[in-house]
C-alpha cells in the first residue's frame, strides 16, 4: 500500500491533487503538507494533515517517520513573478527544499518522488514555437534557475543513487478550487474571477501574449499517469515537456465574452511582461506522449465554459 505525503497541499496544485489522491489511494494513506496557510475545511477534514517546512529536513522526516511514507509528491515552490521579488528565498525553497526531498529519498530509499518542473526552464534564447524536448535551457528568472538546476539535481539521483524521481515542466495551470500565488500565468485565472464578479478585468500582459496553460484536471490527471508509468518505458525522467493548450491573453477574454458578452478586458502589461516574453508559446509534448501516453482533454471553449460553470454559483 502507498503511503503519500503532498507537500505544497495548500497550493493550487496540491489542494486538488491531495483530493484526487485520496479518492484513489484512501484518505488515510494521503498526508497533506502545510508550511502555514490555513488549510480548507475540506483538506483538513478528509484526511491527515501536518505542519512542517521543505527547508527544515527534519521536520519532514518526522512527518515521514509518523506515516511511513513511501511516496512524495512534492509541488512545494516558489513561483516567477514572487521569485523575482525574493530570489533568495525562491533559491532556498526550490533548490535547498528539493534537495532536502530527495536527499531523505535516497536515505530512506522511499519508492517515488515527484517533483514538478515548469516551462519557466526555458528562456529567451530557446524556440518559442512547438519548444523541442531537448533544447537551450537559460532562463533568466530565479525560478527557471532553480527549475533547471532541480530537473538536473532529481536526474542526479536517478542515475546516481537509483532514486526513482519523475518530473513535469507544467505549463500555466488555469483551476477553480485554489487561486495561485505568484506566478506569471496566474492573469489566465484571476480573468475568470474578475470577469464574473466584476464585468472588468486589467491584464498585467499585453493582449498578443501566448504561453502554453493547461486546465487543472488534465494537470492532475498527466502527474498522476507519469507517476504510475511503467519505469522501464522511461527515457526521460524529471524533465518531461507537457502541452495542454495555448491562447493569447486577446483570445481568452473573448471566449469569456461569449459566455458573459458585457465583459471588458483592458491590459496594463507590468513586469510580469518580461517573464512572459521570456517563455515558449506552444510546446512540443511528443516525449510524454510516446513514454506514457500522454493526451490532453481540454482545449479553450471547453475549459472556459467549465470554470465559468464551476465559479459561477461561488461568485455571484
Ligand atoms: C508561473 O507562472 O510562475 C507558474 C509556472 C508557469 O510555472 N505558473
Amino acid at each position: 500500500m502507498k503511503r503519500i505525503l503532498v507537500t505544497g497541499s495548500v497550493g493550487q496544485i496540491g489542494s486538488e491533487l491531495t483530493m484526487e489522491l485520496r479518492g484513489k489511494y484512501g484518505n488515510e494513506n494521503v498526508v497533506a503538507l502545510g508550511r502555514k496557510t490555513k488549510p480548507s475545511e475540506h483538506l483538513l477534514n478528509s484526511g491527515p494533515f501536518e505542519y512542517a517546512n521543505v527547508t527544515d529536513p527534519d521536520s519532514i522526516v518526522a512527518v515521514i517517520e509518523k506515516y511511513d511514507i513511501d511516496t512524495i509528491y512534492h509541488m512545494a515552490a516558489i513561483l516567477s513573478a514572487v521569485g523575482e521579488q525574493k530570489p533568495q528565498l525562491a533559491y532556498n525553497v526550490n533548490l535547498n527544499g528539493l534537495y532536502n526531498i530527495v536527499e531523505i529519498a535516497r536515505e530512506r530509499e522511499l519508492t517515488r518522488v515527484m517533483v514538478p518542473s515548469s516551462i519557466a526552464v526555458f528562456g529567451p534564447e530557446t524556440p518559442q514555437n512547438n519548444t523541442p524536448q531537448e533544447t537551450v535551457l537559460r532562463p533568466t528568472t530565479m525560478y527557471g534557475v532553480t527549475k533547471v538546476a532541480g530537473e538536473l539535481l532529481a536526474d542526479y539521483y536517478f542515475n546516481r543513487f537509483g532514486v526513482d524521481v519523475r518530473g513535469l515542466r507544467y505549463p500555466g495551470i488555469i483551476s477553480s478550487e485554489t487561486l495561485p500565488g505568484g506566478g506569471t500565468t496566474d492573469y489566465a485565472v484571476e480573468i475568470f474571477y474578475e470577469a464574473i464578479k466584476n464585468r472588468r478585468y486589467t491584464c498585467f500582459v499585453r493582449e498578443d501574449t501566448v504561453l502554453p496553460m493547461m486546465y487543472m484536471p488534465d494537470c492532475i490527471r498527466a502527474t498522476i499517469m507519469l507517476m504510475e508509468a511503467d519505469l522501464s518505458k522511461l527515457k526521460h525522467h524529471s524533465d518531461f515537456n507537457l502541452s495542454g493548450l495555448s491562447f493569447s491573453a486577446g483570445e481568452l477574454a473573448a471566449e469569456i465574452k461569449k459566455h458573459i458578452p458585457e465583459f471588458v478586458c483592458e491590459y496594463e502589461p507590468d513586469s510580469r511582461q518580461a517573464i512572459a516574453d521570456s517563455w515558449p508559446s506552444t510546446i512540443d509534448d511528443s516525449a510524454a506522449r510516446e513514454e506514457w501516453g500522454w493526451s490532453p482533454e481540454y482545449d479553450l471553449p471547453r475549459m472556459t465554459a467549465d470554470m465559468i460553470d464551476k465559479l459561477s454559483p461561488r461568485l455571484t
